[in-house]
């Protein structure tokens, strides 16, 4: 590999090809093998990862569970990326996309499939009437925010979080145009929190909880390592909100589920009840299970 790259005439799969996503990458689409999805006793059954755009879900429910949402109870199922388990057949029945979350309600008559995670908060919030506001424009405004937010996953995350960090080669290029976008998307949103409590206004909302696990991870150098490089201090803003979101103890207990990395009392890598919290960390299991 150099960075001097022609490209062919027409492109082809070179299975060869390096780098820390090579064993899951493919140009098709589809199941890769048979393996059904396991079902808890809970309405939702949520098949994921504890990353950021998993955490979004797992946040969603903690809150409405802490808001007295009884009706949100979920099982939260471990599906490994790394593993290839978004290939299995169960999984592609929910999501044809091959990515966490994915997630299967069956509070109502029918069973209904869900993927990607903006759709899973929305769905979320107007089942229960909760975390959007009911006033056309607050809603309008909520829903701007995070469909902004779901739009620039790919350039955090794709771009800057894959050339900074993840790239078997530093390319200068690659670098520079995805760091230059993610410090644009930093200002906008710093400079919204300038004026406003939360995302979306002065409410907490589905796009508070869209934001901050890209976000407050991406400042915190939680992901990617690259704070200093990306001069997170500056955004004073954004901090700001991060650490007061933060607080919340949904919050606390959502980022923790299907985490497969960091403190292992962060770690809760399956989710069946709301003991689990107490007791399933991974610093509380035998170590045979960690
Ligand atoms: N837009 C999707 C993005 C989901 C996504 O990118 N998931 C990643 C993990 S954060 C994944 O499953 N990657 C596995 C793969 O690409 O094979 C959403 O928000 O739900």
């Amino acid at each position: 590999m150099s960075e001097e790259y022609t490209p062919p005439k027409v492109w082809t799969w070179n299975t060869e090809f390096g780098g820390r996503f090579a064993s899951i990458n493919r140009p098709i689409s589809g199941a890769t093998h048979e393996k059904t999805l396991p079902v808890g006793k809970h309405p939702f059954q949520l098949y994921s990862m504890g990353t950021p755009n998993g955490q979004k879900v797992t946040i969603m429910f903690e809150e409405l569970l802490a808001a007295g949402h009884s009706g949100a109870e979920y099982d939260a199922w471990l599906n490994s990326v790394m593993a290839g388990d978004q290939f299995g057949s169960g999984f592609v029945e929910v999501n044809p996309n091959s990515k966490i979350p994915a997630l299967m309600d069956y509070s109502g008559e029918k069973p209904i499939r869900l993927f990607e995670s903006g759709a899973m908060l929305l769905h979320l919030a107007d089942k229960f009437g909760a975390f959007i506001p009911k006033d056309p424009a607050g809603r309008a405004e909520t829903l701007s925010w995070l469909f902004w937010q779901m739009s620039m996953t790919p350039y955090i995350g794709g771009g800057f979080g894959h050339f900074y960090a993840y790239a078997p080669i530093k390319i200068e290029y690659a670098i520079e145009r995805f760091t230059m976008e993610t410090k644009r998307l930093l200002h906008v949103l710093d400079t919204q929190l300038g004026k406003h409590r939360y995302v979306a206004g002065d409410a907490y909302t589905i796009a508070d909880i869209a934001c901050w696990p890209w976000f407050g991870a991406l400042v915190k150098n939680e992901i990617y390592n690259g704070a200093e490089f990306i001069s997170a201090h500056e955004y004073t803003n954004v901090l700001r909100w991060t650490d007061d979101v933060a607080k919340r103890p949904a919050v606390d207990r959502g980022r923790k589920v299907n985490r497969v990395s960091g403190p292992l009392q962060d770690q809760l890598r399956e989710r069946h009840d709301a003991s689990d919290f107490e007791t399933r960390t991974q610093d509380k299991l035998e170590p045979a299970e960690s």
